[in-house]
C-alpha cells in the first residue's frame, strides 16, 4: 500500500519547510531503510513506532522495517486555481493521486516574510484552497450528473447508487462546505470513493505557529483546531521551523532540544501519526531474528486481508495466524514465553486483526 499524503496551502505558509524536515529527518533515517527514495517534491517517511523497537529488542532482530508513507509538496495553490490559474488543473490532479490532503495555515507572525493576500488569517487561508477544491468537485460532479442521470432513469442501478452519492456530494458543496461533511453508509463507501472527489478526501489541518506556541498552540491554531472540527477534519499543532531544525540534529541533541522547548518529542511524529490515523490505519508486525516489521491494514482488517498485504498468496492460501497481543509480546519476554503461558492463539479466516498483533501466517501454496 502505497500512501500518500498531500501537503497543500497558499504560498508562504510553511509548506516546503515542513515538507524539507520530514524528508530530512527520512534521509537520516536512510542508512537504516535502505528504500528510503526521496525526490525533489515527494519523500518517503517511516511512521513512528516506538512499539517496533520493542520487539526487534525483545527477538533480536537483525533489522528493523517501519510503515512508510508518503508526502507530496504540493507548489503554487492560489485562489482561481480550479479555474486554470497558477498551475491549476495540473496539482489538482496530483491531490487527486493522493489519499489525504494536509491542509497547512499559516499562523505565525513575521513581517519579514510575506503573506499573498497581506494577512495573517489561517481560517481564510484555509476556505480559499478548500473553495479551489471544492469549486473543482463541484464542476467535475455537473459535468457528470447528466449523464449518470439519464442512466438511473433506464434502470442501471449502480448508476441509481451513483446519483444518489453525486446528490449527497452537492448538498454540501452547494452550501459552501467540503464533500466529507456528508454521511456515507458503510455500502455507499466503495463507490463514494470512486466519484473522486478531492474534498471528499480525509483532511488534516496543519497549524504552523511560532516557535514560542509549539507547545501548546495560539489563539490562531485554536481557531484552526475548531474549524478542523466542523469540517469533519483532525488538526495538529506543528512549528515548521523549529521541525526543520530539529530534522537536522543527532538523537541526543534532538532531546536536548526537545526539552528546552517543552516537547516530548517531535511534531512531525505527531503529524505523520496523524495522518495514518486519519486513513483509517492500524498496524500489526511480523517478529524473527532476521527482522521486526511493522505492516499496514485498514481498521476491521480479518486474517487473510492482513497477510494479503506481504503476499497475495498468503491472502488466497491463508489458513490460519498464530498470534500474540503485544502486550502479552512483550509481557512474556517474546514467542517462546508466549507459548508456553497460551498466548498464542491460532486465528482463523474470520478473525478481525487487532492494532499491535503480532503474526505468523501458515498457508497452502
Ligand atoms: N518565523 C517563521 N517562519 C516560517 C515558519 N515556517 C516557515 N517559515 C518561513 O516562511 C517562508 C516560506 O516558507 P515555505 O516553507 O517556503 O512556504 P511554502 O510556500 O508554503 O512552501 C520561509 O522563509 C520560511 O523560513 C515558522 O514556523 N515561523
Ligand atoms: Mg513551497
Amino acid at each position: 500500500m502505497a500512501l500518500k499524503v498531500a501537503i497543500v496551502g497558499l504560498p508562504n505558509v510553511g509548506k516546503s519547510t515542513l515538507f524539507n524536515a520530514l524528508t530530512k529527518t527520512a534521509a537520516a533515517q536512510a542508512a537504516n531503510y535502505p528504500f528510503c527514495t526521496i525526490e525533489p517534491n515527494t519523500g518517503d517517511v517511516a511512521v513512528p513506532e516506538p512499539r517496533l523497537d520493542v520487539l526487534a529488542g525483545i527477538a533480536g532482530s537483525k533489522e528493523i522495517i517501519p510503515s512508510r508513507i508518503t508526502f507530496v509538496d504540493i507548489a503554487g495553490l492560489v485562489r482561481g486555481a480550479s479555474k486554470g490559474e497558477g498551475l491549476g488543473n495540473q496539482f489538482l490532479a496530483n491531490i487527486r493521486d493522493c489519499d489525504a490532503v494536509a491542509f497547512v495555515a499559516r499562523c505565525f507572525v513575521d513581517d519579514d516574510i510575506t503573506h499573498v493576500e497581506n494577512r495573517i488569517d489561517p481560517i481564510s487561508d484555509l476556505e480559499i484552497i478548500e473553495t479551489e477544491l471544492m469549486l473543482a468537485d463541484l464542476e467535475s460532479l455537473e459535468k457528470r450528473v447528466v449523464n449518470v442521470e439519464k442512466k438511473a432513469k433506464g434502470g442501471d442501478k449502480d448508476a441509481q447508487q451513483t446519483l444518489r452519492l453525486i446528490n449527497l456530494a452537492l448538498t454540501p458543496l452547494r452550501a459552501g462546505k467540503p464533500a466529507r461533511v456528508a454521511q456515507i453508509d458503510k455500502e455507499d463507501e466503495k463507490a463514494w470513493h470512486m466519484l473522486q472527489l478531492l474534498t471528499s478526501l480525509p483532511a488534516l489541518y496543519v497549524a504552523n505557529v511560532d516557535e514560542a506556541s509549539a507547545d501548546k498552540g495560539n489563539e490562531l491554531s485554536d481557531l484552526v483546531a475548531k474549524r478542523a472540527a466542523e469540517d469533519n477534519a483532525n488538526s495538529v499543532v506543528i512549528s515548521a521551523q523549529i521541525e526543520s531544525e530539529i530534522a537536522v540534529l543527532d538523537d541526543e541533541e534532538q532531546r536536548e532540544f526537545l526539552e528546552t522547548l517543552g516537547l516530548e518529542e517531535p511534531g512531525l511524529n505527531r503529524l505523520i501519526r496523524e495522518a495514518y490515523k486519519l486513513l483509517g490505519l492500524q498496524t500489526y508486525f511480523t517478529v524473527g531474528p532476521k527482522e521486526a516489521r511493522a505492516w499496514t491494514i485498514p481498521v476491521g482488517a480479518t486474517g487473510p486481508q492482513a497477510a494479503g498485504v506481504i503476499h497475495t498468496d498468503f491472502e488466497k492460501g491463508y489458513i490460519r495466524a498464530e498470534t500474540i497481543a503485544y502486550n502479552d509480546f512483550v509481557a512474556l519476554k517474546g514467542e517462546a514465553g508466549a507459548k508456553e503461558a497460551g498466548k498464542m492463539r491460532a486465528e482463523g479466516k474470520a478473525y478481525v486483526v487487532k492494532d499491535g498483533d503480532v503474526m505468523h501466517f501458515l498457508f497452502n501454496n
